[in-house]
């Protein structure tokens, strides 16, 4: 296993639309469980295949505290079939918008249909952080971010922020 490169914006393979994954196979499972060490390692609750510059529809999930036991979720091919009404708002970050959290408002509880690890297929329930989450990875899939829930003016001086860094090589 190993710990891939998280991409950051302004890098463009974030704007992109991830490919459904055609087959579960061994080369799968590896990527896999390198996209879930990258995750612990960084750390975050969830990372998107696209963050790693892959793109392929492809998640890592655990929104386990730190003192809880790991509840490890792969999801292949995710899709949110039912959200809920009801909206509940995080304060959001992101691996690939470093040291930026911003409130965002979503649908509280979503279902989510998707592949296992097994290529099984499988639909669960979330709420709370993990329904939260969820939105944000397949978000990623879709070249979505959440500084785009922002303001046009909050997400370009976001934006502007990470180009400067860049350009002045930090990032
Ligand atoms: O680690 C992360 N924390 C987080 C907090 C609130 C809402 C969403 C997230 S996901 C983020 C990791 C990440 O960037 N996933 O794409
Ligand atoms: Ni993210």
């Amino acid at each position: 296993m190993s710990v891939l490169d998280i991409v950051k914006i302004p890098d463009d393979v974030l704007r992109q639309t991830a490919a459904p994954v055609e087959r579960v196979d061994d080369e799968l499972r590896r990527f896999l469980d390198d996209m879930m060490e990258t995750m612990y390692d960084a750390p975050g609750i969830g990372l998107a295949a696209p963050q790693v510059g892959v793109l392929r529809r492809v998640v890592t999930v655990d929104v386990a505290r730190e003192d809880e036991e790991k509840q490890p979720l792969f999801l292949v091919n995710p899709e949110i079939v039912t959200s809920s009404e009801e909206r509940s708002t995080y304060d959001e970050g992101c691996l690939s918008i470093p040291d930026y959290y911003a409130e965002v408002e979503r649908p509280a509880s979503v279902t989510v249909k998707y592949l296992d690890r097994d290529g099984k297929e499988q639909q669960l329930d979330c709420e709370g952080l993990l329904a939260t989450c969820v939105q944000h990875e397949v978000d990623h899939l879709n070249g979505v971010l959440f500084i785009d829930y922002l303001s046009k003016l909050r997400r370009d001086r976001v934006f502007k922020k990470f180009a400067k860094a860049k350009k002045l090589g930090l990032l």
